[in-house]
């Protein structure tokens, strides 16, 4: 029987770097002999990024915080059947921009969604299935919305006010000690080149 492969997640609040690692995680995993399947939450399928443009799209600004949140799974359980479960039962590993700890952090943490009624949805749309490792880029609120002011058009999220953001930091911190044997939490403050290191060391144990 085909061992099942890993399901690894990369989670942060805004400006933390994610897109920046991505690659280099993806290239880690690869050197060290796994067939990565890379993929990214909202989306990861044709159908989820329809859902995606119509969660990030600043004209969606009505959008109530009980439709982000089905939509968030709509998509994921789109995702699960078409691309996650598929990889892991082939063995392959799966390395994936967001997932459910980030609906727990921004619906959860952000908009005040009660914890409960999100984890009713992860345990009808996902079972069992929880991710093997995640790696939480860590940074203050006020150095990621800096690095992300950077960007031209903000989304529906990259709206949100510094307030929003440090509720999300702090449900995230909170997931990092509860589910202490699964989190990797990284001081993603530091210069781009460290933080890689510590990817880096963090990877060479787990793969
Ligand atoms: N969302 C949700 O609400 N609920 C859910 O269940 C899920 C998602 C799954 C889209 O996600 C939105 O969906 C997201 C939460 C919501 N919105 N927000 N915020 P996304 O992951 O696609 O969007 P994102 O957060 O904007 O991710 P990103 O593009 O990967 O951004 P990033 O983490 O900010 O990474 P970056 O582009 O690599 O870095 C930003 C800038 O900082 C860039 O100029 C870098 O060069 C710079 N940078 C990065 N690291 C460093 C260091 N260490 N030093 C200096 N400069 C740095």
């Amino acid at each position: 029987m085909t061992k099942r492969g890993k399901f690894i997640t990369l989670e942060g609040i805004e400006g933390a770097g994610k897109s920046s690692h991505l690659a280099f995680i993806q290239g880690f995993l690869q050197s060290a002999g796994k067939t990565v399947v890379l993929t990214r939450e909202p989306g990861g399928t044709a159908l989820g990024e329809k859902i995606r443009e119509l969660l990030l799209d600043h004209r969606n600004e009505a959008m109530a915080s009980d439709t982000e949140l089905l939509l968030m799974f709509a998509a994921r359980a789109q995702h699960l059947a078409q691309v996650i479960c598929p990889a892991l039962a082939r063995g392959d590993w799966v390395l994936c921009d967001r997932f459910t700890d980030a609906t727990y952090a921004y619906q959860g943490g952000g908009r005040g969604i009660a914890h409960s009624r999100i984890a009713a949805m992860e345990a009808w749309v996902q079972g069992e299935l929880r991710p093997d490792l995640t790696l939480l880029l860590d940074v203050p609120e006020d150095i990621g919305l800096q690095r992300a002011g950077q960007r031209s058009t903000p989304d529906r999220f990259e709206r949100e006010r510094g307030e929003f953001f440090k509720r999300v930091r702090a449900a995230y911190l909170d997931m990092a000690k509860n589910y202490a044997a699964r989190y990797r939490v990284i001081d993603a403050a530091q210069p781009l080149d460290k933080v890689q290191k510590e990817i880096q060391k963090i990877l060479a144990v787990e793969s």
